[in-house]
């Protein structure tokens, strides 16, 4: 491996070789030099308990201060570039109004030290973080948030669009919806499915519009948005389990997948709001704006595959509508798994969505933007040279590159490979317990980077362009 004759997968000229995280999750600096809450922040207030080892977002591990070193890192490790995102109540603490002149200016150092060390910074407009002052209006539910959004966005392209040239506007839309709406891990804890659909729906059009802004500017960089692409593989060809795994992909994939890069809505999911009553609220003109402004580039973010079978009960006609009214969820016997996270390791699925790209999505120029194995208690793996011996992430990233590479092989588009993430840091409600970065943090040392095994392999991957 280290011999460049040895190289058995070799990835084409300029692959873009790095990782990705965002603003809330590495920041830190979360109350100083004028920050608006965000919803993290306000969540932790009132509930820290539902915070892993009661730690929020306050710290996390101080990118704000350490931007310097870190860049130095990632250069050290064979970033080519990053992906990092904007903290929308940090530009503008109330979600609209007045942009604080402290955030544009760390924004410009963080996007100018990128550029001077050779790294191309990918920046996103949304990664979860939702200023409070917004979310108090309703957040996403309320229409008046995209017009802010809107308003935010273009400002972000006209402050920092001269250097950065890819752009992404939402990070995982689907996750907010889950979390936020469905299922109860991110603020504000509602459990309510009409609400989700229109969170989801405004998110769509914020994006186009967003989209729409960008194109009007004429900055000559790329545009697009970053999808957690789930696989849904159905336990048998029975039908039944078909058919549920159809609607399953239809709810969480092709939901912000298709209107993305088609300009349009699955048909399938548009049926059951119709049938079901939960159609979102629609204003002349915006599916003219959707239809008008997909996207040019995608990230897929892939951990996990779905596994999906037909319904074994008849569903509780009184319970509160969930997706889950039309399948249930399968665990495959034998399945490998990282048990830290409780996620299926599934390899092939990366292929398997890198082909339906190719074959049902015009085969649009895509990066695999997150990919990564969060694990807990990895102090136990640090030698005796203070080194963290992460064997199980670099099989993981090589058993996951191999079938990329056979995806390219075949034709598909895909630009780069993107781990979650570079340096350990604050996963949500999880807070510090996965490690997933190429860096540790220790957080007992102020912060303290180390590079792990992983991070020295990534190097001479990115040097060799293949392993
Ligand atoms: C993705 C998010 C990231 C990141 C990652 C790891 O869904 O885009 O923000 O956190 O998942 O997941 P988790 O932090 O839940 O372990």
């Amino acid at each position: 491996m280290s011999n460049i004759n040895e190289i058995q997968y070799r990835f084409p000229e300029g692959f873009w070789w790095g990782s990705a995280a965002s603003a809330t999750q590495t920041e830190g600096a979360a109350n100083v030099d004028g920050k608006g809450k965000n919803i993290w922040d306000h969540w932790y207030e009132i509930e820290p308990n539902r915070f892993f080892d009661g730690v929020g977002p306050e710290k996390t591990s101080q990118f704000y201060y350490k931007y310097k070193e870190d860049i130095k890192l990632m250069k050290e490790i064979g970033h080519n570039s990053f992906r990092m995102s904007i903290s929308w109540s940090r530009l503008i603490p109330n979600g609209v109004g007045e942009v604080n002149q402290k955030a544009v200016e760390f924004y410009n150092n963080v996007i100018n030290k990128f550029i001077e060390n050779g790294i191309e910074p990918f920046v996103g407009l949304f990664h979860f973080d939702m200023p409070m002052e917004l979310q108090k209006i309703g957040g996403w539910t309320n229409r008046e948030v995209v017009d802010a959004y809107e308003v935010y966005a273009r400002t972000c392209f006209e402050l920092f669009g001269d250097r950065v040239k890819k752009w992404f506007t939402h990070n995982e839309p689907i996750v907010p919806v889950e979390g936020g709406y469905l299922y109860d891990f991110h603020y504000p804890n509602e459990v309510d499915f009409q609400k989700a659909v229109q969170v989801g729906y405004h998110t769509i059009l914020a994006s186009a519009k967003a989209i729409k802004a960008y194109r009007q500017l004429n900055q000559d960089g790329k545009i697009g948005i970053v999808l957690n692409l789930t696989p849904s593989y159905p336990r048998s060809q029975n039908p039944a389990d078909v058919k549920a795994s159809v609607l399953c992909d239809a709810f969480f994939n092709r939901s912000f997948l298709d209107p993305s890069v088609k300009g349009e809505f699955p048909e399938e999911l548009v049926q059951i709001l119709k049938e079901e009553g939960f159609m979102p609220v629609v204003e002349d003109g915006d599916m003219e704006i959707i239809k008008n402004n997909t996207i040019d580039i995608l990230g897929v973010n892939y951990y996990q595959p779905r596994r999906v079978k037909a319904k074994e009960y008849l569903p509780n006609p009184e319970a509160p509508f969930m997706p889950e009214r039309y399948f249930d969820y399968y665990a495959m016997p034998g399945r490998k798994m990282n048990p830290h996270r409780g996620w299926e390791i599934y390899e092939k699925g990366v292929y398997d969505i890198l082909t339906n790209l190719k074959e049902n999505y015009r085969n649009i120029e895509c990066f695999i933007s997150e990919n990564g194995m969060g694990v807990e208690g990895e102090e136990k793996f640090r030698d005796e040279n203070g080194i963290i011996q992460d064997d199980y992430r670099i099989e993981f990233i090589s058993e996951h590159l191999k079938w990329v590479n056979k995806a390219i092989q075949e034709g598909s588009n895909v630009k780069g490979y993107h781990l979650w993430t570079f340096m350990d840091n604050w996963s949500w409600t999880n807070a510090y317990k996965n490690r997933y970065g190429f860096v540790s943090v220790n957080l007992n040392k102020d912060g303290e980077r180390t590079i792990k095994k992983s991070g020295h392999w990534f190097k001479k991957v990115s040097k060799n362009n293949g392993f």
